[in-house]
C-alpha cells in the first residue's frame, strides 16, 4: 500500500490515533486528524504529534471535510454509525481500521485472539509461553499498544500475538492471522454495534481471510460455533470445559487433555495451572492449542503454566480481613463476565455491581446472583436498571459511588464471605477506565484491611 501523498483522515486522537498519525506521517501521507474533544482536553495527545505535519479538526465539524479525503482510519472507539463514517460510506471512501493498515506493512506471522471475555489473559499467556520457548514475540493490540506501532518494523520478531476487539475487526479487509482464536461470544458493546448479531459478525471476521494453511481455534461450548466452524477455511481445533472434543482440547476431571486425529494426546494437570475457574481453563486450552500449532514443546507449556499468575483486574485476589476475602474483577464489564466470576466461588459472595450501562441484559444475572450472592451492592449510573432486573432474586443495597459500595459491602460482610467487584458495566461514569476503577477498589480495600 502506498501512503505517500494519500489524504488520510484519522478519527480519534487516543492511543490508536496518535500511533496511526505517526506511522502515516513516516510514509509521507497528508494527515488530517478529527477528534470531538477540544484542544485543552487533548494536551498530551497533541504533544505526542507535535513534531509531525497534521491538520487538526477538533470539536464537531462539517461532513464536507470528506471531499478532501482518500482514506479514513477510525479509532476503535468511534462507532460505525458516526456521522463522519456515514459520510465516508456515502461517498465511497475507503474505511479501514488501524490493524488493517498495520497488516499491509507487516511480515511476521500473526496469532490473533478475540472473544468477549478472557482475551487479554489468553493473549498474554500465549506471549509468555512463546517467550519462555525462546521466541522473539510482540504482544499487543487492544491490550493497549496498537499494532501499527510496529508496522514496517517487525522484522526482528518471530510472532506477533495480538488481542483484537470487535471494534478493530469490523473495519478489516485483508487482515490475515495464521492462527485465530475466538474464545467466546456473549452480549457486549450493544450500544456501539447496534445489535448482538452485528457484534458477533464483527468478531467472526477474524477468520475471514484465513486459508487451509492456517489454524482456527474455537470454543465447542459456544452454541453458534459448529455452524461457524463449518464455514471456516482454516484447520479448526476445538476446546471445551464441559465435553469431549475429537480435535483439540477438553477438560476431564482435573486434567486438560488434548486429542488429535493421530491419537497422540497430551495431558496437562490442572493442579499445575495457577489460573483458576473454568473460564480460565478455557483460556489455557486455547493458548495451548495455539502454541502447539507453532510447534512449542509440551514441557515448555507446563513450565509456563506453573508460573503464570494471570493479570490485574481479572479475578485478582486483593487481600482478607476478619475472614472476608476481597477480589477485584474490574475488567468484568459485561453480564457474562460477572456470571463467570460468580461461578468461580463456592463461598457466599457480596457482589459489587454498577457503573455505566453498555446495553447489557441484567435480567440474566438474576438467577446466578440469587444462587451465589448473599447481597448485591449497586452503584453508579446503572444501579437502578440493575436493581430492577435482579432485585426479586437477591437482596440489594443501593449506593451512589464505588466508595460507598465498598463501605456498604464491608458493613454487611460476615467471616467466610467473599467481597467481589465484578461490575458488569463500563467505568466511565466515575473513572477514566477499568484500571483506574480497579486500583481505586484495591486502594479502598487496603485501607479497610489496615484500619479495621
Ligand atoms: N473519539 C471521537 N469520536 C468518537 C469516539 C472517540 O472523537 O466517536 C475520540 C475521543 O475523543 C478520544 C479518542 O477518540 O480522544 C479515543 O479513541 P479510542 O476510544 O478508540 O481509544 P484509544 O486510546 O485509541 O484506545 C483504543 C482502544 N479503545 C477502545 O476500543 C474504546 C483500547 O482498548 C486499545 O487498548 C487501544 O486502542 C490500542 O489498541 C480499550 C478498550 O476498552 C482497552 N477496548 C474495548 C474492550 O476491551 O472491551 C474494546
Amino acid at each position: 500500500m502506498d501512503l505517500s501523498n494519500l489524504r488520510v483522515l484519522i478519527i480519534g486522537l487516543g492511543r490508536t490515533g496518535i500511533a496511526t498519525a505517526r506511522f502515516c506521517a513516516s510514509k509521507g501521507a497528508h494527515i488530517m486528524v478529527a477528534d470531538e474533544k477540544r484542544a485543552f482536553e487533548l494536551v498530551d495527545a497533541l504533544k505526542a504529534i507535535s513534531d509531525i505535519p497534521v491538520e487538526l479538526r477538533l470539536g464537531r465539524h462539517d461532513e464536507e471535510i470528506m471531499s478532501m479525503v482518500d482514506l479514513v482510519v477510525p479509532s476503535p472507539g468511534v462507532p460505525p454509525f458516526h456521522y463522519l463514517l456515514r459520510a465516508a460510506r456515502d461517498r465511497g471512501i475507503s474505511i479501514i481500521s488501524e490493524i488493517e493498515l498495520a497488516y499491509r506493512f507487516l511480515v511476521t506471522p500473526i496469532i490473533a485472539i478475540t472473544g468477549t471475555n478472557g482475551k487479554t489473559t489468553t493473549t498474554r499467556l500465549i506471549g509468555e509461553i512463546l517467550t519462555v520457548w525462546g521466541k522473539r514475540v510482540f504482544v499487543g493490540g487492544n491490550i493497549g499498544n496498537p499494532l501499527i506501532g510496529i508496522a514496517g518494523n517487525d522484522h526482528d520478531f518471530e510472532y506477533l500475538v495480538v488481542e483484537l476487539s470487535s471494534f478493530q475487526l469490523q473495519w478489516i479487509e485483508r487482515f490475515h492471522p495464521c492462527i485465530a482464536v475466538l474464545l467466546n461470544v456473549s452480549p457486549d458493546h450493544i450500544d456501539y454495534h447496534g445489535t448482538y448479531e452485528e457484534y458477533r459478525r464483527a468478531k467472526e471476521r477474524i477468520f475471514e481471510n484465513q486459508t487451509d494453511r492456517d489454524g482456527a481455534i474455537l470454543n465447542a461450548d459456544d452454541s453458534a460455533a459448529p455452524l461457524l466452524g463449518g464455514k471456516i477455511k482454516a484447520n479448526v481445533m476445538w476446546f471445551s470445559s464441559s465435553s469431549v472434543v475429537d480435535r483439540g482440547m477438553f477438560k476431564k476431571g482435573e486434567t486438560l487433555l488434548s486429542e488429535s486425529h493421530q491419537g497422540n494426546g497430551e495431558e496437562y494437570p490442572i493442579s499445575a495451572v495457577r489460573l483458576r475457574g473454568n473460564h480460565n481453563y478455557e483460556n489455557v486450552m486455547a493458548a495451548i492449542l495455539a502454541v502447539r500449532r507453532c510447534g512449542c514443546p509440551p514441557q515448555v507449556i507446563r513450565q509456563t503454566l506453573e508460573s503464570f499468575n494471570g493479570l490485574p483486574h481479572r479475578m485478582e485476589y486483593v487481600g482478607a480481613a476478619e475472614g472476608v476475602e476481597f477480589y477485584n474483577d474490574s475488567k468484568g464489564t459485561n453480564v457474562d463476565a460477572v456470571i463467570r466470576a460468580l461461578m468461580a466461588f463456592s463461598k457466599p459472595v457480596i457482589l459489587l455491581l454498577g457503573g455505566r450501562n453498555k446495553g447489557g441484559d441484567f435480567s440474566r444475572l438474576a438467577k446466578p446472583a440469587g444462587e451465589k450472592a448473599r447481597k448485591v451492592i449497586l452503584f453508579g449510573e446503572a444501579r437502578r436498571d440493575i436493581g430492577s432486573a435482579v432485585g426479586s432474586a437477591v437482596k440489594t443495597i443501593m449506593t451512589e459511588t464505588l466508595k460507598e459500595a465498598v463501605d456498604a459491602a464491608w458493613s454487611s460482610a460476615r467471616s467466610g464471605d467473599v467481597i467481589l467487584l465484578s461490575p458488569g458495566c463500563a467505568s466511565f461514569d466515575e473513572f477514566k477506565n477499568y484500571e483506574e476503577r480497579g486500583n481505586f477498589f484495591k486502594h479502598s480495600v487496603r485501607h479497610i484491611i489496615e484500619h479495621r
